[in-house]
């Protein structure tokens, strides 16, 4: 078993995550990017979380912040049209040369969920569908401005007219009977222009949900279950999100505090810790004890997520993952700050990742059925 996987071995692995972010023509993905970075960007951020993130490419990298300080004057990103754009960020542990590895954020064009193209368009949803076999990680954003209007039936159609949309692309690539084995595993709902509801939490995102969806999230899952190989290794809609880029007026659309943003210090303990964590969780069920991570890399090897090559340098984090105990932020601490001290920028990070995934202070923004309230 063991040779089987050498070739995982040799060098040592950073971090590469991608993350597909996903919702409907105006639901704010764009913006999100835009805010994701800027904000990422501001000292305060970098002193406290203990890693930082850069554009790969310096004049993305200016767009994005350039976009981001606009924000405060009202003036917003234009609407993504014809083609899905991915960003390289490099992720870097604070204190520490060298690169802890990066993520790709995939941003798509809203209006391919709703219009259907045809000839180049048609080609580039392809192409697009292939990027997204990529990724490791999908947000799927429920516009806020639209739930206000429309209720319930909004979260509805959108998971329906998802579903379908996934249908229709498993036809037009893959040939009958065959599955696909790269392809997002964990699927996140998120509640984008979350500040339109200031008195609501996660779990109230949640209800509205699971009120009007349950049984289009059961088919959707079912759906992804018969395009994926591997079925069994899957999370769809198993965790909530509240998300906003800044404070808006909700009369006007004008932005009134620029600075108030909710969710986005979630994202890259989304993108990257939580994998690991669903990846030990999902071995348990399959194998019941685990006792070696040589095993689980076996066992998702075919999904091809590429979190799994770092898997192994991770140890220390992994095996803590699915603690409950109370002592598990300070376990966390010890683990960052010793691979700090060793040099180990990719096991910082992911052990500082791993703890706002267990923060208590993220759970009225955060939820996850997965975990024990
Ligand atoms: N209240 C509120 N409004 C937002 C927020 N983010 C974006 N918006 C509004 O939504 C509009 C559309 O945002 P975009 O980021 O361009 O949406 P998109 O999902 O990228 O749209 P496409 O590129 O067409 O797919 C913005 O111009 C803002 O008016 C938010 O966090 N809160
Ligand atoms: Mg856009």
């Amino acid at each position: 078993m063991l040779e089987s996987v050498t070739g995982l071995f040799s060098g040592k692995p950073t971090i590469e995550q991608h993350l597909a972010v996903f919702g409907q023509s105006g639901s704010g993905k764009t913006t999100l990017l835009s805010a994701f970075y800027g904000w990422q960007q501001e000292p305060e951020f970098r002193i406290k979380s203990g890693y930082g993130v850069n554009a790969v490419d310096a004049s993305t990298g200016m767009r994005l912040r350039a976009s981001y300080l606009k924000m405060a004057e009202s003036l917003l990103p234009p609407q993504t049209r014809y083609a899905h754009e991915a960003v390289e960020f490099t992720i870097r542990a604070r204190g520490l040369d060298g690169n802890a590895g990066k993520l790709v954020w995939h941003d798509y064009p809203g209006e391919w969920w709703t219009e259907t193209k045809t000839e180049t368009e048609g080609n580039r949803k392809i192409e697009t569908f292939r990027a997204l076999l990529k990724s490791d990680v999908a947000l799927i954003l429920i516009d806020g401005a639209r739930l206000n209007r429309d209720k319930g039936i909004y979260i509805r159609d959108l998971i329906r007219g998802f579903r379908e949309e996934l249908e229709r692309q498993k036809e037009a690539f893959i040939r009958e009977g065959e599955r696909l084995y790269p392809f997002p595993r964990v699927w996140i709902l998120c509640l984008s222009k979350s500040d339109l509801f200031p008195d609501k939490d996660v779990f109230w995102f949640r209800d509205q949900v699971t009120a009007a969806a349950a049984d289009e999230l059961s088919e959707l899952r079912h759906v992804i279950g018969q395009i994926i190989g591997g079925d069994q290794f899957k999370s769809i809609g198993e965790d909530y999100l509240l998300l906003s880029s800044a404070k808006f007026d909700s009369e006007t659309g004008k932005v009134l505090n620029a600075d108030q943003q909710v969710g986005l210090d979630m994202i890259m303990p989304l993108a990257i810790a939580l994998p690991i964590k669903r990846a030990l969780t999902w071995s348990r069920t399959k194998e019941g004890a685990v006792t070696s991570i040589h095993r689980v890399l076996e066992l998702f090897r075919s999904t091809t997520t590429n979190y799994l090559r770092y898997l192994p340098f991770v140890g220390n984090v992994f095996w803590l993952m699915d603690d409950t105990a109370k002592s598990i932020l300070q376990k966390l601490k010890d683990v960052e700050n010793a691979a700090r001290q060793r040099g180990d920028a990719v096991e910082t990070v992911v052990a500082a990742l791993a703890a706002r995934l267990s923060d208590e202070s993220t759970k009225n923004v955060y939820y996850s059925s997965k975990e024990p309230l």
